[in-house]
């Protein structure tokens, strides 16, 4: 038989590559083939190129040309076939030899995990004042002095404002100078919104707030607050106790009482704590009254048309109250098999 010319022998190979590769299917049969068409020292691909040098010298560009084709679908089958064993290897493990697989079974299901009950809880008071009217607005968290107090009719002496009682950031507003500070409370917002938007309003605002406070089971240095303000010709405070009222029931149910104390706010007039009863308990969800004529005024709205009233409420004492946790700091251990429960 007459002996192959180079170009045939690489076709021989080829087609044996092919085939070989084809039938690859476990790990040990594919480095065999890896070694038997692709080693580099003895492998077939290696000894047809040492075979080069005698091709006449016309046609070597020709047989280079091809060889090289023929090399790279080689290292393509390769691949094709690595990635075969791998797929093979990875549902092996879950299918044994001799199972049969049947795709109409349940998958194995992985575990999910779900929102944190401070989310959870924010997300149902957005549910519930929206149903009351109530849109959403948000503010940032680091505040200069005029949205946290001055606008909110806090004067420079009033204690509220002590570096002490507060998270002042070390570095000043880059472009006013003036010093800033970590919100104290979601207050801030009332103002943000007066200012850029003309009555009425009727708005909520759910965010973190931040104080000095040292935690024990109700404080926690940094907390969640919802803030309520609604503006609109002859707004009165019985308005404010029937929007609350109806809160209550809603997150709480038809068997909660609400009750108002006399107490003080520089930003309201007059001012309240709010607390609900519940399973005969009163507890204290936070503050409200009218909104003060010299925030209005200095908002620019003319207190004289408009009146309203903003309430600033506790969102983890309401999620505790809600799931019966009674310390607060169980909320932020990041204890998972205490949080999977809510
Ligand atoms: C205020 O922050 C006022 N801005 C509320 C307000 C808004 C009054 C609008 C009038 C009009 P106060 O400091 O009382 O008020 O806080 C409100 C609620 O936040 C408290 O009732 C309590 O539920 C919650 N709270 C206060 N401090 C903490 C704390 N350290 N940890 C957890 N919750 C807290």
């Amino acid at each position: 038989m007459a002996e192959l010319t180079f170009l045939e022998q690489l076709d021989v190979l080829a087609e044996a590559a092919d085939s070989t590769f084809e039938a690859v299917r476990t790990p040990e049969a594919l480095e065999e083939a890896r070694i038997e068409f692709l080693g580099a020292k003895k492998g077939k691909l290696k000894s047809i190129q040492k075979q080069m040098g005698q091709v006449e010298k016309a046609d070597r560009p020709a047989a280079g040309k091809r060889f090289n084709e023929i090399k790279q679908a080689i290292e393509a089958q390769l691949e094709r076939a690595i990635l075969r064993v791998q797929t093979l290897d990875a549902s092996d493990s879950d299918v044994p030899s001799g199972e049969i697989f049947d795709p109409s079974l349940p998958g194995n299901a992985c575990r999910l995990g779900h929102l944190h009950p401070i989310t959870q809880t924010i997300e149902e008071l957005k549910d519930i004042m929206g149903r009351l009217g109530f849109t959403v607005a948000d503010g940032p968290e680091v505040e200069g002095e005029w949205y946290n107090f001055e606008a909110l009719n806090i004067a420079e002496s009033h204690p509220a404002r002590d570096p002490l009682d507060n998270f002042y950031l070390a570095t000043a507003n880059s472009n006013s100078g003036l010093p800033r500070l970590l919100r104290s409370q979601t207050s801030t917002v009332q103002i943000r919104v007066m200012e850029s938007t003309p009555p009425p309003v009727r708005i909520i605002s759910l965010g973190r707030v931040y104080r000095p406070d040292t935690a024990d089971a109700t404080h926690y240095p940094m907390f969640h607050q919802m803030e309520g303000l609604l503006i609109d010709h002859q707004v009165t405070m019985a308005d404010l106790k029937s929007v609350l009222r109806l809160f209550a029931t809603s997150y709480l149910g038809s068997e909660v009482h609400i009750r108002f104390r006399p107490s003080f706010f520089p930003f309201t007039e007059p001012s309240v704590e709010a607390d609900f009863r519940w399973h005969d308990e009163w507890i204290e969800f936070g503050g409200a009254g009218m909104v003060d004529p010299n925030v209005l005024e200095a908002v620019g709205y003319d207190p004289e048309q408009v009146t309203g009233f903003a309430f600033g409420l506790g969102i983890e004492r309401l999620c505790m109250r809600r799931h019966a946790i009674n310390d607060i700091r169980e909320l932020y251990r990041n204890d998972v098999r205490f949080l999977q429960q809510f």
